[in-house]
């Protein structure tokens, strides 16, 4: 498989190399670098992109006067190294402040201090050019039903989802706000668990036009979801703005493994719909934006296994579209989905100008156990998908 190149848009949080392995249970098993290490050392692996939160760069407490500074310091280096800050992202949730939530905070004046600090940050994001601004409400959640009036929790949600909204219009940003929903941890029930949960939130903001998605792979999946059926519904609504490609294990806790390194299948039709579109529905929404990488090196690895792991998300993507590639290409495959009724699925079950009430008066013939009997032959395509992807 070719080396990545500027064009397949990979990018990688500066959080995910620079994760030092602190957990639950144990300290930190490597070193922390300057950010600019690490998305130097990016940009050589081949990476298009990088994105941070806030605090991945300058401390929690940082003046005015010291944010300029190593921000300014950041930006260079990647303007050196040819990368693009694709997007930035908002850290409330580290600081003990945030404990409650930032947005969702019982305690109004923690809400005032979480919103001036999101604010700011849409200010620089705007002003590095990044293109996403993604918001993982991490603490946005609680242990305990009665600690939180739900139906205050969902509106001061959409307040503060509202009011930055609005802020980045009124400014005349070029930004769009992509919520990653995640259903525990940290907290022991994050509000927004799931695509489905935000695509409703979002289609009740006032300002929610520019507001979409930053799923990840693995925060379906630890709710047993489906992560491609997400992305589709998403694309659907129009509304998949940002992904999180990372591998986990099914319900347990975020592992954020490399990409492929959990459920493979599931990666390929991930990587598949990516490259592919879908199969029936040309003019469907596709997803151009990032191939963004939210994954942690693992504990157990020093300095040049997160850089192995690094390359080895980008590899495993570009490995897995080739093969998605050359699943769609083939002749067989071509056969075995238009057996199986995978185009037919796009017509209309009425006709054109059909009535309901001509179609309830349509004399059909229409022999049910001849249907009931149909054999999709479904086993056999997934069969010819597992072939190529391992083969
Ligand atoms: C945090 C989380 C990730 C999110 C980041 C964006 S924060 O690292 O675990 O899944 O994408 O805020
Ligand atoms: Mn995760
Ligand atoms: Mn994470
Ligand atoms: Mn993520």
């Amino acid at each position: 498989v070719r080396a990545p190149i500027p064009e397949d848009k990979f990018s990688f949080g500066l959080w995910t190399v620079g994760w030092t392995g602190t957990d639950p249970f144990g300290v930190n098993t490597r070193p922390t670098l300057d950010p600019w290490e690490y998305s130097d050392k990016l940009a050589e692996l081949g990476a298009w992109g990088i994105t941070f939160h806030d605090n991945d760069v300058f401390p929690f407490d940082a003046d005015d006067a010291t944010r300029a500074r190593i921000v300014g310091k950041l930006k260079d280096a990647a303007d050196k190294a040819g990368l693009v800050i694709e997007m930035v992202t908002t850290n409330t949730f580290t600081h003990p402040v945030f404990k409650d939530g930032g947005f969702t905070s019982n305690d109004r004046s923690v809400r005032r201090f979480g919103l001036r600090k999101v604010l700011k940050n849409v200010d620089l994001a705007a002003s590095l050019g990044a293109e996403t601004f993604v918001m993982w409400g991490g603490r946005e959640g609680s242990e305990y039903d009665s600690s939180k009036d739900f139906h205050a929790a969902f509106s001061r949600y959409k307040e503060g989802l509202d009011t930055v909204a609005g802020y980045i219009k009124e400014k005349g940003y070029d930004l769009r706000i992509g919520l990653e929903p995640k259903p525990n941890e940290p907290r022991g029930d994050i509000f927004l668990p799931t695509i489905g949960h935000a695509l409703g939130l979002i289609a009740d903001l006032e300002n929610g036009d520019i507001v979409g998605l930053n799923p990840e792979v693995g925060h379906e999946q630890m709710a047993g979801l489906n992560y491609t059926h997400g992305l589709a519904q998403a694309l659907f609504s129009n509304k998949l703005f940002h992904i999180d490609l990372n591998g986990q294990h099914g319900p347990r806790f975020d592992q954020d493994l490399v990409f492929g390194h959990g459920d493979l299948i599931s990666a390929f039709f991930t990587v598949d719909l990516l490259v592919n579109g879908f199969p029936g529905s040309p003019d469907a929404p596709r997803y151009t934006g990032p191939v963004h990488f939210d994954y942690k090196p693992s504990r157990t690895d020093g300095m040049a296994g997160v850089w192995e792991s690094a390359a080895a998300n980008m590899e495993t993507y570009l490995q897995l579209a080739a093969k998605a590639k050359a699943f769609r290409a083939d002749p067989a495959v071509q056969e075995a989905l238009k057996l199986s009724g995978v185009y037919d699925l796009a017509e209309p079950t009425l006709a054109p100008g059909e009535s309901v009430a001509d179609f309830l008066a349509a004399e059909e013939d229409f022999d049910v156990d001849a249907a009931a009997q149909r054999d999709y032959h479904y086993v056999n395509l997934h069969q010819l998908a597992l072939m190529h992807l391992i083969g």
